[in-house]
């Protein structure tokens, strides 16, 4: 399978400054990257900026079908959609899109956060921390529309690596059964063991992987939005990577978040590259 990239620079969905000039930036540290990655406009539709629960949820709609489209596309004509964001509330675009096309994919969520809130439970009305919901068909029925019914199955759900769950969360995975490991038990166990037990829960051959920076430890990866203490080393992430590849069939994968404003020394945007490279050297 050949991967196909998809650069959008979104921010709406985080409502912080940045990860709307992530695409410009890889851009400008790796000008190669401009004959490979994809743009997708994002789409930017008026808002009631009173509401405090959907913080820019048409923008957020609109974008996301647009992406949703293409992703589908992508998918029936055999390709990988690699979908490098932008802040996460994209993968509401891309794993619909998926969805519509591979009914029986599950999806593994790397992430300090579960982005499992629906607008009664997020403390910040951020859509970046609801789409996990929305994509199982929890929360505003604005977002939960989106994917038309092709739900995602809590049980094909893997939250991996998660250091920050908010109450609301932690009731939504309990409640659904949501496949949780999160970045202690990876800690106890080890990243082998760890990854073992995800091959028992996660039963699918197909699997998304959406991967947010914040997932790894600051120190080596600074430029994100809303950055969390400790997380896994890059080697981890790329350890995890290589495995998942070994253990599933990937459709496709997110990379999200990456935002310029908060980066040091090139690390997070180093880190990109890093994996996209990786995933050219599996993706053929
Ligand atoms: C928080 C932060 N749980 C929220 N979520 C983030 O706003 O719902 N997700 N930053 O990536
Ligand atoms: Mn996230
Ligand atoms: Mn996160
Ligand atoms: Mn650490």
């Amino acid at each position: 399978v050949q991967n196909f990239i998809l650069g959008v620079p979104f921010n709406l969905g985080a409502a912080v400054t940045g990860t709307e000039f992530a695409i410009d930036y890889l851009f400008g540290e790796y000008p190669e990257l401009k004959n490979v990655i994809e743009l997708i406009e994002p789409v930017r539709e008026d808002e009631n900026l009173f509401d405090k629960r959907l913080k820019f949820v048409n923008s957020v709609i609109s974008t996301s079908k647009v992406l949703a489209e293409r992703t589908r596309e992508l998918v029936t004509s055999g390709y990988r959609p690699i979908v490098v964001g932008g802040d996460h509330s994209i993968s509401l675009g891309s794993i619909s899109g998926l969805l519509a096309e591979k009914r029986d994919a599950g999806v593994i969520w790397i992430d300090a956060h579960a982005d499992m809130n629906t607008a009664d439970t997020s403390p910040s009305g951020n859509i970046h921390g609801m789409v996990l919901a929305a994509l199982m068909g929890h929360g505003d029925a604005k977002l939960t529309r989106l994917n038309k019914g092709n739900f995602l199955d809590p049980k094909k759900v893997l939250l991996f690596g998660a250091r920050d769950l908010d109450p609301g969360e932690l009731n939504f995975i309990e409640k659904y059964g949501v496949n949780l490991i999160t970045h202690d038990e990876v800690l106890e166990m080890g990243l082998v063991a760890a990854l073992e037990k995800a091959k028992e829960m996660l039963q699918v051959e197909e699997l998304h992987i959406s991967f947010d920076l914040d997932s790894v430890d600051p120190n080596f990866a600074p430029g994100v939005s809303v950055p969390v203490n400790d997380g896994f080393e890059k080697e981890e992430i790329l350890e995890i990577f290589s495995i998942l590849f070994e253990n599933y069939k990937i459709t496709s994968v997110d990379i999200v978040e990456l935002n310029p404003l908060t980066d040091k020394d090139g690390k997070s945007v180093d880190f990109v590259k890093e994996l996209i490279d990786f995933l050219d050297g599996v993706g053929r």
